[in-house]
């Protein structure tokens, strides 16, 4: 209820919310990947207003795909694999340029999808970061190797000014509240194979429908 003070979330739980958007038969769950990506935005709002720019769009391609999922053919969103062949059966998909299709599905994803591959890269880093490893260089890096290609030099600007703003490793690894420095990097060691095979499940299915570019 509302009197129920907010629990102090862990990013354990969101991280690992990466686990059970994979089905048996290796399909992916719309629902769980775009609630993985709440709790990002969430855990990225506490790192302070800085991010806003960030989350706002974020905010807004959940909320796009989640528009999907209450649509009258919601039961299409179930699974990534569901929303790619629905929208590419009923010409639901702008291929060339933005059109009548500004929002569909398969382009929101997709960039989300290229920013799980800046997720996995900055992952990897922290997890064998040392002591005197900065945060700003890591996250700078990581984002320099994957989503900034896709963007604009002022966006690139921006990002790069704002990673900046990142607390240090011992500050940013406590706001995780996921407990020591051993139990961050062990629970690392455990998300980072499914955020892994999330992307890569990902990446195949756009791959083999020529998705990629998709503007
Ligand atoms: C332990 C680490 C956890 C960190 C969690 C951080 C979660 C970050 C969630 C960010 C989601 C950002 C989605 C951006 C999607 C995108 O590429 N949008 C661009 C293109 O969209 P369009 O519709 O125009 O084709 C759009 O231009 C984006 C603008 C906003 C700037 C995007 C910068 C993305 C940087 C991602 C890294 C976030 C770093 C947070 C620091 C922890």
């Amino acid at each position: 209820s509302d009197s129920v003070p907010e629990e102090k979330f862990s990013l354990k739980e969101v991280l690992i919310t990466f686990q059970s958007c994979l089905t048996d038969n290796q399909e992916i769950l719309t629902d769980s990947y775009v609630n993985g990506w709440r709790g990002l935005v969430r855990f990225m709002n506490s790192l302070g207003s800085i991010f806003s720019f960030i989350s706002k769009d974020a905010v807004n391609k959940i909320q796009i795909m989640v528009t999907h999922q209450n649509g009258e053919n919601g039961d299409k969103y179930e699974t990534l694999q569901s929303m790619v062949k629905y929208e590419l059966d009923n010409n639901l998909v702008d291929l060339q340029r933005r059109a009548e299709h500004p929002e569909s599905g398969c382009r929101t994803l997709l960039r989300l999808h290229r920013t799980l591959r800046w997720l996995e890269l900055f992952l990897e880093k922290l997890r064998t970061s040392t002591e005197d490893s900065k945060t700003s260089v890591m996250c700078t890096d990581a984002y320099n190797d994957s989503l900034a290609q896709y963007h604009a030099w002022i966006i690139r600007k921006a990002a790069t000014m704002a990673f900046c703003a990142l607390p240090g490793r011992a500050a940013f690894f406590q706001t995780m509240n996921v407990g020591s420095t051993e139990q961050v990097v062990a629970m690392l060691v455990e998300a980072i194979p499914f955020i892994s095979k999330v992307y890569e499940i990902t990446e195949e299915l756009y791959k083999q429908h020529n998705l990629l570019e998709l503007p």
